[in-house]
């Protein structure tokens, strides 16, 4: 039968990035979803991610951030399609814990454009913010956020105009390296055969490889109406992460047709089946959320309008796992994006297209390996 060169199961944000740039390069490509995506069964779903790029996770993210950030662009110009909006990302937590002190240092290290603020400066830039001396700001301009949803429809819609073989209704039961350069994927109505995989799967990763330390995590966000315009877009509000002196982190996006999206990175339910990631408002906590945040920090909104859930896929040290199965070595997997990887998609699938040609990687990607746990 057929072997192709890359079958990539899960074409939602890592996926569908390897697909597109595998069929720039020419090689032949299977792409497996469960649904087209933009679907909600992923973690890809309602609308927005944020990309920062002085990282509080530490400075080994910032090489592949900043080559994720020149692809995103390329991508939007190749698509035409509305993929970044430049907003400028706002930082702001208590003067010394460990996010912030990253976000100053990998900012310096990099020389990206920043502006250092005092709670007294961040209120008077934006009125809407509100803290006490012990907090500072550090705002970044040239980042700010992605149309997740446009930019997975763009890479679908290249791949399959570069004659990428698309299986969308795939449910895929088993993957298996069964000989030194051939894998087998068995979906309930095909059997695929491909040189080289990427499980790039999401939350249910371990219906395929259950060796993986992956806990699935519940997650709601939610859009608040605005009555202060100042909160908006095009008024210079901008994406945010704010960590608070209890250390619970607050995220959101500036408001855009009289909503505003805001989340809460802490919390959620651990959850080991696709029926336990209820919708939103199941959860009596879900609407009080990000009530810290609203109560404590940010003025002029008007209370929510509608929510969504969704899942954070989150490994033990919360840092990505990019590697080859183990004994298998044909199987690429990514995973444990732990809620803060779609920003990284595109590199991360540019990543996946060398591995699977054993081109040299142009990033040190030890950091990302399995056996470190
Ligand atoms: O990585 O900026 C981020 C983020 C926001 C919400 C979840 N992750």
């Amino acid at each position: 039968g057929k072997v192709y060169d890359l079958a990539i199961i899960g074409t939602g944000s890592v996926g569908s990035a390897a697909g597109y740039y595998a069929s720039q390069d020419g090689l032949d490509v299977l792409e497996l979803d469960l649904a087209r995506p933009p679907h909600d069964q992923g973690s890809h779903h309602g609308q927005t991610r944020i990309i920062r790029h002085a990282y509080g996770e530490g400075a080994k993210y910032l090489p592949l951030i900043l080559k994720a950030q020149q692809l995103w662009e390329s991508l939007q110009s190749q698509s035409g399609m509305d993929i970044f909006h430049q907003v400028g990302v706002l930082n702001v937590g208590p003067q010394n814990t460990e996010f912030i002190t990253n976000v100053a240092k990998t900012a310096a290290q990099y020389h990206l454009p920043v502006d250092h603020l005092t709670a007294r400066e961040i209120n008077t830039r934006w009125p809407d913010w509100h803290f006490d001396n012990d907090y500072r700001g550090i705002f970044e301009r040239d980042s700010g956020y992605l149309l997740s949803e446009n930019a997975i429809r763009a890479y679908l819609s290249g791949a399959e105009q570069n004659g990428v073989t698309q299986d969308f209704t795939a449910k895929v039961q088993s993957v298996r390296q069964v000989e030194d350069n051939l894998v087998e994927i068995k979906t309930t109505d095909h059997t695929y055969l491909a040189h080289q995989v990427a499980v790039t799967a999401g939350t249910w990763v371990k219906e395929l490889l259950p060796d993986l330390p992956i806990q699935p995590l519940r997650k709601v966000f939610g859009w608040f109406k605005i009555n202060d315009a100042k909160l908006n877009e095009s008024a210079g509000f901008s994406c945010f992460s704010v960590e608070d002196k209890t250390g619970e982190i607050y995220y959101g996006f500036p408001g855009k047709n009289g909503l505003i999206k805001i989340g809460h990175h802490n919390g959620g339910q651990p959850i080991n089946q696709r029926e336990a990631r209820l919708p939103y408002g199941e959860y009596d906590s879900d609407e009080h959320d990000v009530d810290g945040l609203l109560s404590e920090h940010l003025s002029g909104t008007a209370g929510l309008d509608h929510g969504a859930a969704c899942t954070y896929d989150l490994s033990p040290d919360e840092d990505f796992i990019i590697d080859r199965v183990p004994g298998q070595p044909n199987i690429q997997v990514i995973t444990g994006l732990s809620g803060h990887g779609f920003k990284f998609a595109s590199v991360l699938g540019k990543i996946v297209v060398d591995q699977s040609q054993d081109r040299e990687v142009a990033f040190d990607l030890t950091p990302f390996r399995i056996d470190r746990f």
